[in-house]
């Protein structure tokens, strides 16, 4: 594949009707940190199209995903709030799904951070990731990793999953109809498989316009994912919805049919009472987004004009996609933080902020944290403590820009 394409059909229903609602310019890849501040981001145009024939929201270019995912410094284990959902996800579906012996299979299992909660509740576990550094990672804490794109051809690798899982991952994929023959392949007849993907209301109630960037290909409604299942004979018989990362659902789908749960039906309505099939619910989307980064800019210039000291937390790719939006450089916000090892040291593209440790927290003690990662606040200011008690301000930039 070349270093991108550019889509005219939907990904989903092949429909040409497409309809841009979302013009975010040029922008960076999120997790492509340079390795110096002098250093260049290669930018790639970024926008939303809806398909007026089964609602999909997708990006119009698909940048080539060997580009995108070789080395990924995203480690899903860092955070605390994380890894508690995966403990009640494994907990949940244990209670839900009774097999003996089961074998559950993790597609993008990143560093593991899943399959330890489900090899903790006594599954079987194997993941399947394509960044080396992730699978490294995977295997010296003892999870069976296979180093691959999941794909009808790599799939053949696991066979007799009862469960596979695909969190966070769903929306990353181009290819779905490799993705779901090789779910096909590997999963019992009477296997369940869940994806996790971000809602597309969350997205739009929330502004949250910094989650779209150049991994995620689509954003979901319930409605595209049916049509999508259905026509690959998976067949979706309960639905939840999560708090994970700014509001997510779990879909569960099998191959022999199951009785539908009520969770479906309530979807479908609740997504037509939103009028989120319609294209006129997203036309004042990108007018919100110019308002946040309006004020979130405004906040910052008088924050520098006052030699405010403000850091943030968090080199999220969403981070990365709002600072570098917003046109903020390191004049406004000095450095962020991560506790990922592997991010430290490196600049974020687009902004070239440097990303530090924590303890360049209490070496600068500044006065305001952005909160990057906003979907971890919580966990952010619990870290952050005895800053918080030291009277440091938090800014939280979705859904509306605001100082905490
Ligand atoms: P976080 C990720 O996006 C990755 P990102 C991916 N693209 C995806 O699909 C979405 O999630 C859903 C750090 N942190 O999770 C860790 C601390 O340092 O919001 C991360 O670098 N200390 C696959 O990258 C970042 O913040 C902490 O205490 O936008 C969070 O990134 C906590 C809680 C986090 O996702």
């Amino acid at each position: 594949m070349a270093e991108f394409k550019l889509i005219t059909e939907c990904r989903i229903c092949g429909s040409s009707k497409l309809k841009q609602y979302l013009d975010l310019g040029s922008a960076p890849l999120a997790n492509a940190l340079l390795n110096s501040s002098s250093s260049r981001s290669h930018k790639y145009p970024l926008q939303v199209l809806f398909c007026e024939d089964c609602s999909l929201s997708q990006l119009s270019i698909v940048v080539n995903p060997n580009i995108l995912y070789s080395d990924y410094p995203y480690h899903s284990s860092v955070s605390e709030t994380f890894k508690k959902h995966c403990l009640d996800m494994a907990k949940s579906l244990k209670e839900m799904f009774t097999v003996e012996d089961p074998l559950v299979v993790d597609i993008a299992s990143n560093d593991g951070c899943l399959l330890e909660q489900f090899k903790s509740c006594g599954y079987n576990v194997v993941g399947v990731e394509p960044s080396k550094n992730l699978v490294v990672k995977a295997l010296k804490k003892g999870i069976p990793t296979l180093h691959d794109f999941w794909s009808e051809e790599s799939s053949q690798e696991v066979y007799g999953a009862d469960l596979i899982t695909a969190t966070n991952v769903f929306a990353h994929v181009d290819d779905l109809k490799g993705f779901l023959g090789g779910v096909k392949k590997a999963l019992q007849p009477d296997g369940i498989f869940i994806i996790e993907v971000p809602y597309l209301y969350d997205l739009i109630s929330k502004v949250q316009f910094d989650t779209i960037y150049h991994e995620h290909l689509s954003y979901f409604l319930l409605r595209p994912l049916k049509i999508l299942f259905t026509s690959y004979g998976l067949h979706i018989f309960k639905v939840e919805r999560h708090e994970i990362h700014g509001g997510s659902i779990r879909v569960f789908a099998s191959i022999n049919k199951r009785k539908a749960d009520k969770s479906v039906r309530e979807m479908e309505a609740f997504e037509k009472k939103e009028k989120l099939h319609q294209f006129k619910t997203y036309t004042g989307f990108a007018e919100k987004v110019e308002e946040i980064k309006s004020y979130f800019v405004e906040l910052l210039e008088d924050l520098r004009r006052q030699h405010k000291k403000v850091m943030g937390y968090g080199a999220s790719a969403k981070g990365a996609m709002l600072l570098s939006y917003c046109g903020v450089d390191s004049n406004h916000i000095s450095s962020v933080v991560d506790d990922t090892k592997e991010k430290q040291g490196k600049y974020l593209p687009g902004s070239r902020i440097p990303i530090v440790d924590k303890n360049r927290l209490d070496a600068i003690n500044p006065d305001y944290i952005a909160l990057l990662a906003w979907n971890f606040s919580e966990e952010i200011i619990k870290r952050t403590f005895s800053h918080k008690a030291r009277g440091v301000k938090y800014i939280l930039p979705v859904p509306t820009v605001s100082v905490l």
